[in-house]
């Protein structure tokens, strides 16, 4: 279990927020071993005083930014240092709990403050933070100095893994040549990817709370559990009012339930006229008779439930029709972005998206934000291929999802859970750890479905059992048949035919796509062309048609746009499956699918 709440930095009468994002100084740790920084204690003098120092932005990847093939293609630590103001009354008022937050950083970070090591991390979608109020106390009239190293080697104990190898044949490479090697077909981008802040909280803070929603009849019930951290709280009162800003239900105490009168469901866009509703729940910490912290929480109400032939959200059956993402770039490659992020967002509003799946980690919680406002429904994912299935991956991937449910457990937008994306699952050890994970995963969150997601064929996967919903990618006609779209229907039916007659779990095919070159033409249509994408989709949609009204109950497309890879021979810079350009502009199967998806709207909407 982890210690503490991770709630998102709210600013309040009792909370403030400061944002250090901007240009921070910047160097690459090229020295053979890559541990100069170390050896020479970087973190003890200012990053610029140690060499020379680039400016890099915060939030984005640092690939990207330069000219420099090196920095796109650094394996190893690299340094990022600034100085802070800190408001004198952060220092002077000792009933003031400084909190420094990171966002995320890829891969390992390790967190200084005035040359301290205040924290490190593993892992590089999800947020951390370290209390520094002392120290920043320690030298008042300083500015307060912060260092982050971050590292993006993948090993074989990393998740994801990948490996280093080392060419030793001093005829073919240098000395000391070396190749990260990875399974995913992502860019392994690097660097402080969202937003870091210091924040403040009083010293005895609401820490953490966790809400669970349910209704009957015209009744919501929102059963609630706050935390208080810092020292003894007598009194807790919460306030839930609805998007007016009015009065709905009120309670006291750390736990307890709120009744709500005429709720006012939350409901996924396109199956509601008044999709993404949110009420708003303060809480509020009190001593002696004066409000000392007050944290507001938006959430929806709604519940979520499987058959065996369904996805139910209010009761009602919810059909999947949407994407699959990542956070990715030109020029910031996966670093945080308003502009891209709201541009994503009406894209997908045009194109009549109803849900998304985090393909394949950890989104910005600004994005989960906005699915819960706008009714955008998500398949919450967190690792991408596995294959060593160890002690060690298992206790390391346990964590990395204690983390991510403690995040995004308050989310109406996330739905189901993805435990992985393509594991090795045919391999006999995936039994267990899948079978353990998805326990872990259903003992943390009794709330939503479990699932990981598939390639393997439901008479090979091991995790079938375990999971709630089948998500099932496959690319027939792509990488297996090259372009014999004739096979589609016959493989596809019989694919999904496997896994229903096997567990008699509602499928979703959960990725499906063709790379498309924007502005290739030929006809009749072959593989790289905008007419074989739209071919390929067209080919699989008339199967699922077919199956929709048994068990088939959603369809995310691969990929809403093109994205960066690693370089290989089948990648012509990067991945081309997207359905948007990288620039997001659309190919000729997002107008495909922009039909589809709004008659799909109407049809089950
Ligand atoms: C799937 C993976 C995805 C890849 C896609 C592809 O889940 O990450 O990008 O194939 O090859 O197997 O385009």
């Amino acid at each position: 279990p982890l210690d503490g709440g991770m709630l998102f930095p709210r600013e309040s009468s009792f909370r403030e927020v400061k944002e250090l994002n901007g240009l921070w100084d910047f160097r690459a740790d090229g020295s053979p071993n890559r541990n100069e920084g170390f050896e020479k204690a970087w973190h003890k003098r200012q990053l610029a005083e140690t060499g020379p120092v680039i400016e890099m932005p915060v939030p984005a990847s640092y690939n990207d930014i330069t000219q420099d093939p090196t920095l796109r293609d650094f394996i190893g630590w690299v340094w990022y240092d600034r100085e802070v103001a800190v408001p004198a009354r952060w220092i002077s008022d000792q009933g003031t709990r400084v909190v420094l937050r990171v966002g995320s950083a890829h891969y390992y970070s390790i967190v200084w403050v005035n040359g301290e090591k205040v924290t490190e991390h593993e892992g590089g979608h999800l947020p951390f933070e370290a209390e520094i109020s002392s120290l920043i106390r320690r030298e008042p009239m300083k500015p307060c100095r912060i260092t982050i190293a971050v590292n993006n080697t993948l090993t074989l104990e990393t998740l994801p893994p990948g490996t280093i190898q080392y060419m030793n044949d001093s005829s073919r490479y240098p000395d000391g040549f070396f190749v990260q090697n990875m399974d995913f077909d992502f860019f392994n981008y690097a660097g402080i990817h969202r937003p870091v802040l210091l924040y403040t909280t009083p010293k005895v803070y609401v820490d953490d709370i966790t809400v669970e929603t349910n209704f009957m009849d015209n009744t919501g019930l929102i059963r609630y559990k706050v935390s208080v951290q810092g020292g003894f709280s007598n009194t807790l009162n919460i306030t839930l009012m609805d998007k007016d800003g009015h009065f709905v239900a009120s309670s006291n105490g750390s736990s307890g339930v709120l009744r709500v009168v005429d709720v006012k469901l939350w409901w996924p866009y396109l199956m509601h006229e008044n999709p993404g509703y949110l009420y708003s729940m303060k809480v509020r910490q009190h001593a002696h008779r004066h409000v000392r912290d007050e944290y507001t929480l938006p959430l929806g109400i709604r519940t979520v439930n499987v058959t065996n032939t369904q996805f139910l959200i209010n009761n009602k059956p919810f059909y999947f029709h949407g994407v699959n993402k990542h956070e990715d770039a030109d020029i910031r490659g996966r670093g945080f972005d308003w502009p891209l992020i709201v541009k994503d967002f009406n894209l997908m509003k045009w194109l009549g998206v109803n849900s998304f799946r985090t393909s394949h980690y950890p989104y910005a919680e600004e994005i989960l934000q906005m699915c819960d406002r706008h009714g955008i429904v998500l398949i919450d994912e967190l690792l991408p291929h596995i294959s060593v299935f160890g002690n060690a991956s298992l206790s390391h991937h346990l964590v990395v999802m204690d983390e991510l449910v403690r995040r995004d457990k308050n989310h109406p937008s996330v739905v189901m859970w993805s435990v992985a994306n393509e594991p090795a699952s045919e391999m006999p050890p995936a039994e267990f750890y899948f079978k353990t994970l998805i326990e872990h995963t259903k003992a943390l969150d009794q709330t939503r479905p479990v699932t990981y997601v598939t390639i393997a064929e439901a008479d090979m996967d091991k995790g079938g059992p375990y999971v709630d919903v089948v998500c099932v990618n496959s690319y027939f006609a792509w990488y297996f048949d090259q372009g014999r779209l004739d096979i589609v229907p016959l493989q596809l039916s019989t694919h999904f035919e496997n896994w229903y007659r096997k567990y008699q779990r509602p499928i979703i095919q959960s990725e499906y796509g063709a790379d498309a070159v924007p502005g290739l033409h030929m006809d009749p249509p072959m593989m790289f062309t905008e007419e074989y994408q739209n071919a390929l989709l067209q080919s699989y949609h008339d199967v699922f048609d077919q199956k929709r009204n048994q068990y088939f109950i959603g369809e995310l497309i691969w990929n809403f746009a093109d994205f960066m890879t690693a370089q290989g021979i089948y990648r012509v810079v990067g991945n081309k499956k997207g359905i948007f350009t990288r620039q997001r502009q659309p190919k000729a199967a997002a107008f495909l699918l922009r039909k589809r998806y709004w008659r799909l709207a109407n049809e089950t909407g």
